[in-house]
């Protein structure tokens, strides 16, 4: 196979990251809970709360417990909290990074119906890598490429449903959290009865027939024929949140990997090829991009007040990212901006970060779901009550929230962290940038 180089790649990466900076920020923004007369007012719950705190000094963080219920939270949060964005994501708010010239799913209909880009017409080759053959004894090409109807008759039997946050490797904030459906790729792998010489798989889109606009990835055969200890299969998806994949997001069929970052996910699949050559041809190289590096575990912020007022409890809420090494807790840490750091703490690990609380699943999960149910037997949940047994999910997202007491006027740095199930902080254990986002956020906050 050779390898497609589109120098314009590093520039888009370089666009990406500036926009998505711009762009979480202003998201934060739009959600910062709005002030009410109601939260002015300190409840039981709360002064008890501020009790407990302890005299830790006016750049102290006060912090709940592991939470059992939302409601459990004191009211300032509470309404944080409430305002939260829904746990998954509405396929239509997704934020698209998708490439091409026209972008596929922009197409008109009797195109798309005309290049495969329907239910109808969609046909998936999965042949040999003439260059570095596999040994393969049945093809699926020509009359034997699998259609949809094909690939239903697989899903009957082989069909997989998951949680997965879709997050691009360039962007520090995640594109959506869906439950993607569909058919094991090593089915279909089976089917063209390899029988060696088969080290790795390439696949790619539609893409406008230009080999200029190809955008394609790789994974060792190892990973597509067995699960790693918990994780879900690489799937060929039709359904997003119990409803047909739509254009925008890869349909009729796209390839989603559980544990990577989006470039994995091959959108509006075509072709899979079947190779002996042993290392990675992911489009995503050519960005100077870690394409072996799965999803990191990170914070950050959604709602913080960027101008509080002195002397008022602060309400923070956030996401964590959960990582292929899990989520044990959120931290967080407000120290004033100017303080001074030592030097090689370049990862404030002696800073004194205080626990956030973790918010349960949440009692209605968005996403447009059929009848507000997730889909019955998606991974993770518990088939009789609908509720994950544990929490929070890998390779999704977890809600937190904390109330950051009191304080005095002046100008802060407010920072947030998770701690893996290693126990390893952010950004460690994996902090280079090209790996995916995973540096510790700071948000600027003055108080007044
Ligand atoms: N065919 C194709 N697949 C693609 C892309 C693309 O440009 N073309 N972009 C990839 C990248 S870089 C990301 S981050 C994800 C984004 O998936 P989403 O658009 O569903 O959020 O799709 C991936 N799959
Ligand atoms: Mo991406």
């Amino acid at each position: 196979m050779t390898r497609m180089t589109d120098p314009s790649l590093g520039r888009l990466a370089v666009e990406l990251l500036s926009w998505d900076r711009l762009h979480c920020h202003e998201t934060r923004a739009e959600t910062m809970p709005k002030p009410d007369p109601f939260v002015a007012e300190h409840d039981e719950l709360t002064r008890r709360y501020f009790l407990g705190l302890g005299a830790a000094g006016a750049a102290a963080l006060g912090f709940l417990p592991q939470l059992g219920s939302a409601a459990e939270l004191p009211a300032e949060l509470r309404q944080a909290v409430e305002q939260l964005e829904p746990y998954f994501t509405p396929p239509d708010d997704f934020r698209d990074v998708s490439r091409g010239k026209p972008l596929p799913h922009s197409l008109p209909e009797d195109k798309k119906t005309a290049v495969g880009l329907t239910r109808e017409t969609w046909k998936l080759q999965v042949v040999s890598d003439p260059e570095n053959p596999a040994k393969i004894k049945s093809p699926l090409s020509g009359e034997k490429a699998l259609d949809f109807a094909g690939l239903m008759e697989l899903a009957e039997k082989h069909a997989v449903r998951f949680a997965k946050v879709m997050t691009c490797l360039n962007i520090g904030c995640p594109l959506g959290m869906g439950i993607w459906e569909g058919v094991p790729l090593r089915e279909v792998v089976w089917r063209t009865q390899p029988t060696e010489n088969l080290r790795r798989v390439f696949y790619w889109g539609y893409h406008n027939d230009d080999p200029k606009q190809l955008f394609q990835s790789s994974l060792p055969i190892g990973r597509v024929l067995e699960d790693p200890y918990g994780l879900p299969p690489v799937i060929l998806c039709y359904k997003l949140n119990g409803q047909w994949l739509d254009g925008e997001r890869g349909g009729p069929v796209r390839v989603v990997v559980p544990e990577h970052y989006g470039f994995k996910s091959i959108k509006w699949l075509t072709h899979v090829v079947l190779t002996n050559l042993a290392h990675a041809n992911d489009t995503y190289i050519d960005g100077n991009n870690d394409v072996d590096s799965p999803l990191k575990t990170f914070a950050a912020t959604l709602s913080l007040p960027r101008e509080v007022k002195a002397g008022g409890p602060v309400p923070v809420t956030g996401y964590a990212q959960v990582g292929i090494s899990g989520l044990s807790k959120v931290q967080a840490w407000i120290a004033p901006a100017n303080e001074d750091w030592p030097a090689d703490d370049k990862h404030f690990a002696k800073a004194p970060w205080r626990d956030a609380a973790m918010l349960p699943p949440p009692k209605r999960w968005g996403g447009n779901l059929p009848e507000e149910r997730i889909p019955s037997g998606t991974l993770g949940f518990d088939p009789k009550t609908g509720e994950p047994p544990t929490w929070p999910m890998r390779l999704s997202k977890v809600h937190w929230a904390a109330l950051l007491p009191g304080l005095s006027a002046g100008e802060y740095t407010f920072r947030c962290r998770t701690v893996d199930e290693n126990g390893i902080a952010q950004p460690m254990p994996r902090p280079f940038r090209k790996g995916g986002h995973s540096a510790i956020e700071e948000v600027h906050v003055v108080a007044k």
